[in-house]
């Protein structure tokens, strides 16, 4: 893999010396320990080996979480860069760091009991429990609201039955943060271990994208649960949709990385690569596509760059971060596509990365919200008017 920087507006000025050091130093460790691997895994469907415990080493689970806790205690803008360092490798990278950082620590730092923040906050840092989170199920993938997962009450706790499909890290997790509605229909999160009676776990395989990455589904057949194992500080869908503006904004930045990679490898081969006698790269049909590529990238960079600003300031609305998931992640896929033509036939095999990001990134447009949902939340945002 190789990545150079894309800095075409000086955007580093506007980088603090930690957020340069965090880039290039989690640059350097994912490419030397995914890089040379990553094809073979995807190509095989295979799991990253020791993913969790590199990622955990690397210091990219809970960067934001508090020190305290286990966490790193650095900023959004740092949470930002190590997301597009880790994605430049592979979506599924990223996918991994932030289901553990936005989607399992953060509900568990804002809504857990101080006991659940103590006992759980620094193991999943340090990748000693490997997390998931459940929301969408078979029936409900864009209205979460929707949610069959139910809650009952049973003598001193609650039966939970249900199950949540396309689970990031399904079959691999040791605690899972699950979502269900209570029998007032209040929604819960509940947080189970692996091996609790009645819960089980499946893999979905068989995927054309995010082929390294584990997906699977969550089956609770009556599973017994404490009191002390629900999340005490959130009775609301807010509780969910607050860890997705976390992960949406890291997933900003994160396809910055697989765009940055997709336009070096382009850049590249349309300077080596002649034809009619002349390099590729002297056609204006090839600078076109570079050029608006490069266009992209900045537009897409100076985005999150602003929205890193106002998240550490907590002024980033949910619908500033659907605009840009929304717009990056479809900026991403485009260089991924233009891209794949500049190589010709080459962009479809594993030498290069273009086509393995490409795949990745048909699943990063629908995660998270699909590009659909995020529009209609600008759109919302734009009229006061709902068109779910
Ligand atoms: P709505 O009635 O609008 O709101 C219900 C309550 O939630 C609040 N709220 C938010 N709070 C924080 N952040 C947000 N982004 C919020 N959006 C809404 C809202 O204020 C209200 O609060 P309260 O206190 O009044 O109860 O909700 P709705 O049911 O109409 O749904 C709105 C909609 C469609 C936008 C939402 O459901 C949605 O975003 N749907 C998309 C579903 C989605 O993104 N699923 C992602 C699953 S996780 C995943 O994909 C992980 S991929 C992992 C990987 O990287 O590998
Ligand atoms: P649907 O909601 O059925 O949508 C189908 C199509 O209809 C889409 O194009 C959508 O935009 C469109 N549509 C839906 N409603 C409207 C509307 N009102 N107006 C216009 N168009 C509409 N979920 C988790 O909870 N945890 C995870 O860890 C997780 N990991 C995932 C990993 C992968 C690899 C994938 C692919 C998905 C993952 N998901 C996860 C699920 C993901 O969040 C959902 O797939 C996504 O929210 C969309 O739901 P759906 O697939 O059911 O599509």
């Amino acid at each position: 893999m190789k990545q150079n920087l894309v800095d075409y507006y000086q955007l580093d000025e506007l980088l603090s010396g930690e957020h340069l050091l965090v880039r290039d130093s989690i640059r350097n460790l994912a490419s030397v320990a995914f890089g040379e691997g990553i094809d073979k895994w995807a190509q095989g469907h295979e799991g990253i080996p020791d993913l969790m415990p590199k990622l955990g080493g690397m210091g990219v689970l809970g960067s934001f979480i508090p020190q305290q806790y286990g966490g790193g205690g650095m900023d959004q803008i740092s949470y930002g860069i190590m997301m597009q360092e880790l994605e430049a490798v592979d979506s599924s990278i990223r996918s991994a760091a932030s289901v553990q950082s936005s989607l399992v620590m953060f509900p568990i730092y804002e809504y857990g009991s101080e006991r659940q923040k103590n006992d759980l906050l620094p193991s999943l840092a340090a990748a000693e429990l490997i997390g998931a989170f459940g929301l969408t199920e078979p029936n409900h993938g864009s209205n979460p609201s929707g949610m069959e997962t139910v809650l009952k009450k049973y003598k001193d706790g609650y039966l939970l039955t249900g199950a949540k499909m396309w689970i990031t890290n399904a079959s691999v997790c040791d605690i899972a943060v699950v979502w269900a509605k209570d029998e007032e229909g209040q929604i819960r999160g509940v947080i189970l271990r692996k091996g609790m009676s009645g819960f089980a776990v499946e893999e979905t395989m068989n995927k054309w994208s995010l082929r390294a990455s584990k997906t699977g589904s969550l089956y609770f057949d009556e599973v017994y649960v404490r009191e002390e194992d629900l999340l005490p500080h959130i009775k609301s869908m807010r509780g969910p949709l607050s860890c997705l503006n976390s992960a949406r904004y890291g997933i900003s930045w994160g396809v910055i990385g697989a765009a940055i990679d997709c336009y070096n490898v382009a850049v590249q081969y349309s300077l080596e690569r002649e034809q009619f006698g002349k390099p590729i790269a002297s056609f204006q049909l090839q600078q076109k596509k570079l050029a608006e590529m490069l266009t992209e990238i900045t537009k897409a960079q100076l985005l999150s760059w602003r929205l890193g600003v106002l998240k550490n300031e907590n002024r980033a609305t949910p619908q500033q971060i659907s605009m840009a998931k929304r717009n990056n992640v479809q900026m991403a896929l485009q260089v991924a596509r233009e891209s794949r033509q500049v190589l010709g036939a080459m962009g479809i095999v594993g030498e290069y990365p273009i086509m393995r990001h490409m795949m990745n990134l048909e699943s990063v447009i629908t995660y998270e919200g699909t590009h659909d949902i995020h529009l209609l939340i600008t759109g919302q945002d734009i009229t006061g008017m709902s068109a779910f």
